[in-house]
């Protein structure tokens, strides 16, 4: 594994001889580099500028329209033994791996660039930050990266210094999904992807090393990488509490950590510190701290507007690379969920239709700075992170999940994230709107054995002296004609309201079998909401029977990661079940 730069330089080498790209460019991050790579993207064609009065500095990328979102069932974990991928993991054996890759491998960047990306995740002056090094052909890459990461030349001094680092050989190949594999060797710091230049596939720090390499190293070192975002609530009387939730993808962490409050609400202030991934390490107060490894955003953007989103839908007017959304006859970008304009190009760059289907792709994406956020929190850059007061387990269940429940101690709490389960979203390649089981939301992101995983979470029990409480939320549940229950967005807050009160032991709680729910009537800030007395009836609605359903669905979901399901996990379940 290199740990210098002797070895980086080798390694860089190496690839190069493998690949064999026309020349070798080494990225600092740097603006004059930032217009040399533009420059060149927009002869290319893989950049076009949007508006520049109404967006200015705004991109458009249209990407292969068999290359647009993450593909699970192309995703590896290459670990010497099967059982250490678990059966949450596709598994080939490192070598087979290898081997299969350095075939795409040989040649693939004949008449292109190599590029050497030198990346931070997580704050520069951190403890816990990490370095990685990523190899590419794709100048998007680049230009993604330069967004979502820490570029600086310091990392290459750091290297020098002897800092480890994680490696990633990405290619966009021939964009053949037939020659496309995302592969993973946590042993050896090392990520190799080809054939897509799609987001999460070809941005090697989001995915693959802040969660599926981090999740690895973290439970060998007492840690946790996890599929959170990280916000910061902060009421009238000042102290700001900071929470981290695990949505699926696609099912509105990005909303939810740049929440605008609604006008009831006079004097909250709402901060955003992550909106997908959050790295917990335990301070010395024995409480649990986030930091957010990345430095940008990869949200969705259909859906986005002044409502659904005040602060991203601001943000995303200026320095944004858009990928995949359709145009106006102004050259502006537009998008489903737009209450104005006309699309007039689509997202694949035809005259729009109709009968196309959506002008924008419904997993299209915006790529900003986080510090261009209105609501970004300056505690983003502290070294030792935030404390988080609570953890939330979110997903779209149309039925079933009440709008709010909490868990009764630490370990009914890891249940509760292991039950998380969602609709799936177009954020994946496959069939969408199927609810499947994702555990804290990490199905398509855990580098190892999910009954391991499980234990190393039941464990920070033994690290940790004060834990957040745990919470499962469900903004998605539907009445009987398909309708939303509850209005989302903004409203959460009030939701919320009631969490902080809870970790501040100011508000009693009814006990169910499931956990505990709001006195709604009384505990509930529900003032100025229009939501029917029925409404809300049904969205704390327990079903008993519908309930021991999903908890015997949960023990066969369970089976599957037999024998390494902890024993408490196990015991939690069954007593819940007897209850119910
Ligand atoms: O494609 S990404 O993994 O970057 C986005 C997502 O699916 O959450
Ligand atoms: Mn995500």
């Amino acid at each position: 594994m290199p740990d210098s730069f002797e070895q980086l330089s080798d390694w860089v080498e190496r690839t190069a001889q493998k690949a064999q790209p026309e020349r070798v460019q080494w990225c600092d991050g740097s603006e004059q580099e930032w217009e040399g790579l533009k420059q060149e993207m927009l002869k290319t064609g893989h950049l076009h500028t949007l508006n520049p009065e109404t967006f200015p500095e705004c991109y458009l990328h249209r990407s292969h329209p068999d290359d647009v979102a993450r593909v699970e069932h192309l995703t590896y974990i290459c670990t010497p033994r099967q059982e250490e991928a678990g059966p949450n993991n596709r598994w080939m054996p490192p070598q087979e791996a290898h081997e299969r890759f350095e075939t795409l491998f040989a040649g693939c960047m004949k008449g292109r660039t190599l590029y050497v990306i030198p990346y931070c995740m997580g704050p520069l002056q951190s403890p816990w930050s990490q370095l990685g090094v990523e190899i590419t052909d794709s100048p998007y890459v680049v230009a993604n990266m330069r967004l979502m990461t820490r570029m600086d030349p310091v990392i290459l001094k750091r290297i020098h210094a002897g800092e480890n680092f994680v490696r990633g050989e990405h290619s966009v190949g021939n964009l053949n999904p037939e020659q496309r594999y995302i592969l993973h060797f946590p042993q050896e710091n090392l990520i190799q992807s080809i054939g897509s230049g799609y987001g999460g596939n070809a941005l090697l720090s989001k995915k693959c090393h802040s969660l599926r390499i981090a999740s690895w190293q973290a439970r060998q070192e007492g840690w946790m990488a996890e599929h959170m975002l990280i916000v910061g609530v902060q009421p009238p009387d000042g102290e700001t509490y900071y929470l981290a939730a695990a949505f699926p993808s696609a099912c509105g962490k990005t909303n939810l950590s740049m929440l605008v409050p609604p006008e009831t609400f006079r004097g909250w202030k709402v901060w955003t510190v992550g909106d997908d991934i959050a790295w917990l390490h335990i301070g010395a107060d024995g409480r649990l701290w986030a930091v957010n490894p990345e430095a940008g955003y990869f949200g969705v953007v259909p859906g986005t507007n002044a409502k659904t989103n005040p602060n991203a839908y601001q943000m995303i007017h200026r320095q944004t690379i858009y990928t995949n959304v359709a145009v106006t006859a102004e050259n502006e970008p537009w998008w489903e969920g737009l209450p104005q304009g006309q699309p007039v190009v689509d997202w694949q760059g035809r005259p729009y239709q109709a009968t196309h289907g959506p002008a924008a792709h419904p997993n299209s994406r915006f790529t900003t700075r986080s510090r261009l956020n209105p609501a970004w929190s300056p505690h983003s850059e502290d070294p030792q992170g935030v404390p988080i007061s609570a953890i939330l387990f979110g997903g779209r269940r149309p039925h079933l999940v009440p709008l709010v429940l909490e868990s009764k101690n630490w370990i009914h709490g890891v249940l509760m994230g292991c039950g998380l389960a969602s609709e799936t979203t177009a954020a994946a390649s496959g069939k969408t709107g199927v609810v499947r089981r994702d555990p804290m939301a990490m199905l398509p992101f855990c580098g190892y054995h999910f009954g391991d995983y499980w234990t190393h979470w039941l464990s920070m029990q033994d690290r940790a002296t004060r834990l957040p409480r745990i919470f499962q939320v469900n903004w998605f549940r539907q009445d009987r004609n398909g309708r939303y229950l509850w209005p989302g967005y903004g409203e959460n807050l009030r939701v919320i309201q009631w969490i902080l009160e809870r970790c501040k032991g100011t508000v009693p709680a009814r006990e169910t079998p499931v956990g505990y729910l709001p006195e709604f009537e009384c505990d509930l800030n529900l003032g100025n909401l229009d939501v029917p007395p029925e409404a809300l009836q049904e969205l704390f609605f327990i079903d008993a029977e519908a309930w021991k359903r999903e908890y015997d669905d949960l023990g066969n979901f369970f089976s599957e990661y037999s024998p390494r399901v902890p024993a408490a996990l196990q015991e939690q379940l069954a007593a819940i079940r007897r209850e119910l």
